[in-house]
């Protein structure tokens, strides 16, 4: 057994921790030997209800907790804290402009940002789920000087798994045998799955589905997948975000297989292999070894997916634009 080490979890109270706590708890991201001391951080009218989940895990006897603590104050949470997983954010109501969403992202990014920077050990491994996650990622990290960039991801491992599924229905092969579909850019509608690189059980898939399904259907399944699960369940995904949680972060603690790459938004650093500007949150093709992500080079891009990776760009740059305006504006109060 390895010393425990600290995992925080915002937005504890909700839906989707309700999920990831168990995997966490239960040895699904550190593996089996490492004991776990688990923070839940919310707001004060949550306190009740996550008063409830603490029962809860107790409940469940998990033999790698060594300690949960409910808390309300970013100090107390992020004090020498080892992995977080941002899942809490302020939801868009009806109504709500896309700037005023964003606005209000920025305020809960910038104190949690500025909180990892004073409190949390300049290692710390930050996954952001709550949304608009690309941008609060860059937001975190903008508060968060002290700790490297590479440190903050945005979470697109639901849609390249959902995209994975997909592929795995329409050629009806095991899903263990679908590799190498990725995710480009946001975490949004203009997101782009590609296939052009993916390989069913060594096939490419473009060999076994015919084009104009995966430039098309398959897109814009992908894309809509949360508003249909929306749709259906009358709440958004939970267990499937929470799954996809753990083997983001699952991947970037133990690290990833030899060729079989994964999807993460990442800090767009100056000369990557794709030529997106600089300083954006986008998902990239990355490996990942001694906890060390990097981009993959060398897949191809066609005009096609050249025009959806303009797309997505042009989106996050116009969000980080929005995001830093509201930055701007509160350094000068
Ligand atoms: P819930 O509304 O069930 O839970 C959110 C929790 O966050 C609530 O308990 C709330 O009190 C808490 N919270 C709000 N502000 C907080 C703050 N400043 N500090 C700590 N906690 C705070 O939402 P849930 O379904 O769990 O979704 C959480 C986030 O994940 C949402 O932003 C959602 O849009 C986003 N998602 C992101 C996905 C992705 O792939 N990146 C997919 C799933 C999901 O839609």
């Amino acid at each position: 057994m390895s010393e425990p080490i600290k995992v925080v979890v915002t937005g504890a109270a909700g839906q989707i921790a309700y999920s990831l706590l168990y995997m966490i708890a239960n040895g699904d991201v550190f593996g089996k030997n490492q004991k776990i001391i688990l923070t839940l951080l919310d707001i004060p009218p949550m306190m009740g209800v996550l008063e409830g989940v603490v029962m809860e895990l107790s409940d469940c006897a998990f033999t790698l907790l060594t300690e949960v603590i409910p808390t309300t104050d970013v100090a107390v949470a992020f004090k020498d804290v080892s992995v977080v997983f941002l899942v809490g954010a302020m939801p868009r109501r009806e109504g709500m402009e896309r700037k005023d969403l964003l606005s209000a992202n920025v305020k809960i990014f910038k104190v949690q940002g500025e909180a990892l920077n004073t409190y949390a050990k300049k290692d710390v491994k930050v996954l952001v789920v709550g949304n608009p996650a690309n941008t609060n990622a860059l937001i975190c990290s903008h508060y968060a000087p002290s700790i490297p960039k590479e440190n903050f991801t945005a979470m697109t491992r639901l849609d390249q798994n959902r995209a994975c599924a997909q592929i795995a229905q329409k050629v009806g092969s095991d899903i263990t045998k679908v590799k190498n579909l990725f995710i480009w850019g946001n975490h949004s509608a203009t997101q782009f799955p590609d296939c052009s690189n993916g390989t069913v059980d060594g096939k490419p898939v473009t060999d076994l589905v015919d084009a104009s399904y995966l430039e098309n259907e398959f897109v814009t399944t992908v894309q809509k997948r949360g508003a249909a699960v929306i749709a259906a369940r009358k709440m958004s995904s939970a267990m499937s975000a929470a799954k996809a949680a753990a083997d983001h972060v699952r991947d970037w603690w133990i690290g990833t297989q030899s060729g079989n790459y994964v999807s993460m938004g990442v800090v767009t650093p100056k000369d990557n292999p794709y030529n997106v500007p600089e300083g954006i949150v986008f998902s990239f093709p990355v490996e990942i070894k001694n906890k060390q992500w990097s981009i993959v080079p060398g897949f191809k891009i066609n005009d096609f997916a050249r025009s959806k990776l303009d797309i997505t760009t042009k989106e996050l740059l116009e969000e980080k634009e929005e995001a830093m305006a509201v930055c701007n504006a509160d350094a000068k109060i």
